[in-house]
């Protein structure tokens, strides 16, 4: 018989092969920490007395709550504050994704952010992360959409609507939406006009919705938006804190769910991976991803969250290819993108079992 080494070196080797899609990905939370390293080095290089506990707070990093963790971003955001670098970031989440993960289509995200000291624009940035993305040779599928801090201003966010528009038309779909992150027990209802006239104008909407307990009005009208996904959702199913209206906002229309387990259990919005509400939207057949969310924040990445899902949730080798062929199905891409996209995972199948 199979010793339980034998069978979990099994899965880890189907796990590796199995081909994925990330759709939820924040750029700057995703850095490993070789990036970091040279990241660190380069700023050295330009300002010698640079001394910043980016170091540490980062490479020690376990976050345990959601403040560490934003906390960590402040850290990475002051690292990452010129074109050059929001290049190598992009370049090397990327790689990473595609080489370390068998990643095949990608939607990172990122928040526009100016750098006025080394006179790096909201724009500049952005145009660096989509150049870095053209130029990647990787065998892997890569779009981007802008995210809406919740802690901005409605005039920032209506900036970052113009711009998404703008570059989505400027990119032929580099570009395909928005989303909405940041500190989510800041409110969010304020940019629901804004959300509206991006959906207008086509372009799709990837919300965090619900990743904090006690949001519901603030939820109801989020997914009343609708947007085309929702991000984290932990606290939207009646047995987690959610309530029936929240549930059929969520799965009537069966708007797909952006699962990132370890980052809710380290980051503490659900205490233990049991209590996950993944296991609930699967028992009732609603479209799941599984996602890393910040794969260098929170030392994961996604061969590591399908082995989480596998072990905790009990989920055979056949459920697994499911889970992730099936994630297909919530790209923002076309039809024929899907279908074509879908052939070359079935193409792999063989090779994984
Ligand atoms: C909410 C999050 C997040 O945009 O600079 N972000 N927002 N909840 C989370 N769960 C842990 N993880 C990341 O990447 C970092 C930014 O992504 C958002 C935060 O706004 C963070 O500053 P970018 O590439």
């Amino acid at each position: 018989m199979a010793s339980l080494h034998d069978e979990e070196s099994r899965q880890r080797r189907f796990i590796e092969k199995l081909p994925k899609v990330e759709l939820h990905a924040h750029l700057n939370g995703s850095i490993s920490q070789q990036t970091i390293q040279r990241l660190i080095v380069l700023r050295r290089q330009r300002d010698p007395s640079w001394n910043s506990s980016c170091e540490n707070a980062t490479l020690e990093s376990r976050s345990k709550t959601l403040a560490d963790c934003f906390a960590v971003f402040s850290l990475l955001h002051d690292l990452v504050d010129n074109e050059e670098a929001a290049s190598i970031v992009t370049n090397d989440v990327i790689r990473e994704f595609a080489q370390d993960d068998n990643v095949k289509y990608i939607e990172l995200r990122t928040t526009p952010r100016a750098m006025p000291a080394t006179g790096m624009t909201k724009e500049s940035y952005v145009r660096a992360v989509l150049s870095a993305m053209r130029k990647s040779e990787e065998d892997i599928t890569v779009r981007l959409l802008l995210a809406i801090d919740r802690r901005t201003s409605i005039e920032d966010a209506a900036d970052t609507l113009e711009m998404a528009d703008r570059l989505r038309k400027e990119t032929n779909g580099l570009v395909i939406g928005l989303d909405l992150s940041g500190d989510p027990t800041k409110p969010a209802e304020k940019f629901i006009p804004i959300l509206k006239e991006a959906k207008k104008r086509g372009l799709k909407l990837a919300l965090h919705i619900a990743e904090v307990n006690n949001m519901t009005d603030e939820s109801r009208a989020l997914l009343s938006v609708p947007p085309d996904r929702i991000g984290h959702g932990v606290f939207l199913h009646p047995d987690h804190g959610g309530n029936a209206q929240l549930l059929r906002l969520t799965h009537g229309p069966k708007i797909p769910i952006e699962i990132c387990l370890t980052s809710n259990v380290t980051s503490g919005t659900v205490k233990v991976i049991q209590d996950h509400c993944f296991s609930q939207w699967r028992l009732i057949g609603h479209p799941c991803i599984l996602c890393t969310d910040d794969k260098g924040v929170f030392s994961t990445s996604l061969n590591e969250e399908y082995i989480l899902a596998a072990k905790e949730f009990h989920l055979s080798f056949e459920e697994l290819w499911d889970l992730s062929l099936q994630s297909i199905d919530s790209i923002f891409e076309s039809k024929e993108f899907k279908t074509e996209l879908k052939a070359k995972f079935l193409s792999a199948k063989e090779r994984c079992f």
